[in-house]
């Protein structure tokens, strides 16, 4: 709906990506992370106000069908002349508009959303956590991810983050090496915890029924209590006969790309005890609400997912998560303290084994033009 300039009118759009080395190489079943490729989306309106989205995957192509890359130019080839010269507060029908004329890319129009949320927060002057509904926790208990490949590393590093009281929850990536080597991986950090911390794990997709029908109980014996995406996503049989021979709870993961219509398939079919929610793998923040109240009406439990973003996507994410009655399993929302930098004036605040949801209008953050300025130029250079 054009109407002539106002202060609310879009005038700019920009994406661009940032690089962050990460703390330590991150072992996934489906690539090793030594740094983070995030998109930074603004969108800024004729009154000055700017809204803040960010979209990242993980290992390039290797988790999803959106990269980085691809994720800049659809926002700014095909997604930017879509909201130029438009009003912020039209957000409704901006982001029907976007849907209706541009499929799948769901991170890149996760990135939109928020922006848009967060001009929309900005303008009331409250934090998007009250435009979702209300808040129900101020503070969200966070896992973190043992993923150095390496046992005693692992230990090392989870006695640490305990100590701190950073994290109680722990969850080890497996599925690269040979089920039974997994298996002695995750009993002795299990052992090592025992009483301290729960321990869970994410295989990523990466066995077949065969393997996984072997390995989910040796895992629940060995004090695994939650099992993350063993199968491939599309698997929703196997899922569902996994959870009949599993103690463990089965969880979908990559399997909610596309947010409630998957998530309505999966309830359907059985075939997951608990639903890893993403704002990016739902589209948005608000498909990612509607993914919950799916899992909730068919008792199926949540976890506050992260597809390893920086501040952005971590803070909308938590917004949003705040506003959930009940999170089962807690989030992991540690993708900050994966990086070795950062693009906010202020650090997020992580104690008490949790993050603190921000209180401020939209995402309640503010960012550090120097900081962003230095995370393009290390993303120009090492594409050189
Ligand atoms: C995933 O598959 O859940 C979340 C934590 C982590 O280490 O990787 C991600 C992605
Ligand atoms: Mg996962």
């Amino acid at each position: 709906m054009k109407a002539g300039v106002t202060p609310h009118t879009i005038v700019r759009v920009t994406a661009d990506i940032l690089r962050f080395p990460t703390i330590r190489a991150h072992k996934l079943s489906v690539a090793t992370m030594t740094e983070q490729r995030s998109v930074l989306l603004q969108i800024e309106t004729k009154n000055g106000d700017i809204g803040y989205g960010e979209a990242a995957t993980i290992g390039g192509l290797a988790y999803s069908d959106e990269s980085p890359d691809s994720i800049k130019l659809t926002l700014e080839r095909y997604i930017a002349p879509l909201l130029i010269g438009e009003l912020a507060s039209d957000f409704g029908e901006l982001l029907a508009r976007i849907n209706s004329t541009i499929v799948g890319n769901y991170f890149a129009k996760m990135a939109v959303e928020t922006a848009l949320l967060d001009l929309a927060g900005k303008r009331a002057g409250l934090p998007l956590s009250e435009l979702l509904g209300g808040r129900c926790h101020d503070r969200l208990e966070v896992a973190w991810t043992l993923a150095s490949g390496d046992t005693d590393q692992d230990i090392e590093e989870g006695k640490k983050v305990l100590e701190e009281q950073r994290h109680r929850h722990f969850k080890l990536k497996i599925g690269k090496r040979h089920w039974q080597e997994d298996v002695r991986h995750c009993a002795a950090i299990s052992d090592a915890f025992e009483g301290q911390a729960s321990v869970r794990v994410d295989v990523n997709q990466a066995w077949d029924l065969g393997t996984a029908k072997l390995a989910t109980p040796a895992l629940a014996e060995a004090g695994i209590v939650l099992i993350e995406q063993p199968l491939v996503g599309h698997d929703y049989s196997g899922a569902a006969l996994l959870r009949q021979v599993s103690k463990a709870s089965i969880m979908a993961d990559e399997a909610l790309r596309g947010g409630p219509v998957a998530a309505a398939k999966i309830a359907g079919a059985s075939a997951a005890d608990a639903f890893a929610l993403k704002i990016a793998q739902a589209g948005g923040l608000i498909a990612c609400r509607t993914v919950a109240s799916i899992a909730e009406a068919n008792g199926i439990g949540v976890y506050g997912g992260t597809m390893l973003e920086g501040e952005i996507a971590t803070i909308a994410s938590a917004h949003l998560f705040a506003t959930l009655p009940s999170i089962e399993w807690h989030t992991e929302l540690f993708g900050p303290l994966l990086l070795t930098e950062n693009i906010l004036t202020d650090t997020l605040t992580y104690r008490d084994f949790s993050l603190m949801v921000p209180e401020g209008p939209g995402l309640g953050v503010s960012l550090d033009a120097s900081k962003i300025k230095e995370a393009i130029s290390r993303e120009r250079s090492a594409s050189e």
